[in-house]
């Protein structure tokens, strides 16, 4: 089996067109990683070759070390990768110190991985640690709500969270740690990438004030999940808000109404971000 004909590629490419059919994805906005398992890394090894230079990217992480990833590719358009995923998309190796990447196989044509992987790489080293190796999915869409609702709303953790968590009732089911913000910042380097991390730890989700959103899931669909879950919420916020006239939703869902629907699902919300 070729690498482009695996499994893998194919939840890869289709989580790439979904996130674009979504609206996330104008031009070469947003980007996806995945950490590879050592049967996905066996399955593609045939085609990899090993002559590509090792480059450093100003971030490290010893859980990481000698590990294969499958990325989108830097400036590549999302909604190209299922028709063209070896221009696309490639396959990195890390080195043994975790410091620096090769590709092994795709993004031919002379591409580089995807600008912001310092941020996919420490978020996957924070999340393989926060969740025993079970997160394998880094995803980043431009989401419009989150956009729009960052340039109304202070870049404050428990406020956007409550907004999110009472605009849908099942939001506190699906992030119950809440939502990370970062506040603005340049995009594309190690000190975005440490601000993510560190939130990450914490979170399943980080919003990227007036940019968009990282998000961490054990696979693809339950990745695009979060990412949809939560851009779905702040649209409605926004669409309940501009329908009042800009005021605050008269009847959004109480605290004691999300603490009944974290009882009966057995469900712990975030210390301090709900009145008992
Ligand atoms: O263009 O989304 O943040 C890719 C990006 C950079
Ligand atoms: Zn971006």
């Amino acid at each position: 089996m070729t690498v482009t004909d695996t499994p893998l590629l194919k939840s890869f490419t289709r989580l790439c067109e979904d996130g674009f059919r979504q609206g996330w994805h104008e031009a070469n906005g947003g980007n996806l990683s995945y950490r590879m398992t050592g049967e996905d890394v066996a399955a593609c090894e045939p085609e990899f070759s090993f002559d590509r230079p090792w480059v450093e990217m100003g971030v490290q992480a010893n859980n990481l070390k000698s590990s294969f990833f499958l990325v989108t590719g830097a400036g590549k358009f999302l909604h190209n990768a299922p028709l063209c995923p070896a221009d696309c998309l490639g396959i990195l190796q890390i080195n043994d110190a975790g410091n620096a990447w090769r590709i092994v196989w795709g993004l031919e044509n002379g591409g580089k991985p995807t600008s912001e992987f310092p941020t996919h790489f420490m978020n996957h080293s924070v999340r393989l640690a926060a969740t025993d190796g079970a997160n394998r999915v880094i995803y980043h869409a431009h989401c419009p709500n989150i956009i729009t609702l960052s340039t109304l709303v202070e870049p404050d953790a428990r406020t956007w969270t409550r907004i999110l968590w009472k605009s849908m009732t099942e939001c506190v089911l699906v992030f119950p740690q809440g939502v990370g913000v970062v506040p603005w910042m340049v995009p594309g380097g190690s000190d975005i990438a440490q601000a993510t991390a560190k939130l990450m730890e914490s979170h399943d989700a980080v919003v990227w004030t007036q940019h968009g959103m990282f998000v961490s899931g054990d696979t693809f669909d339950a990745a695009f999940g979060m990412m949809h879950v939560i851009e779905k919420s702040a649209g409605l916020y926004l669409a309940a808000r501009a329908a009042n006239g800009g005021n605050e939703p008269a009847f959004p869902i109480s605290d004691d109404q999300l603490l009944q629907v974290c009882r009966a699902f057995d469900v712990r919300p975030r210390e301090g971000f709900l009145a008992r």
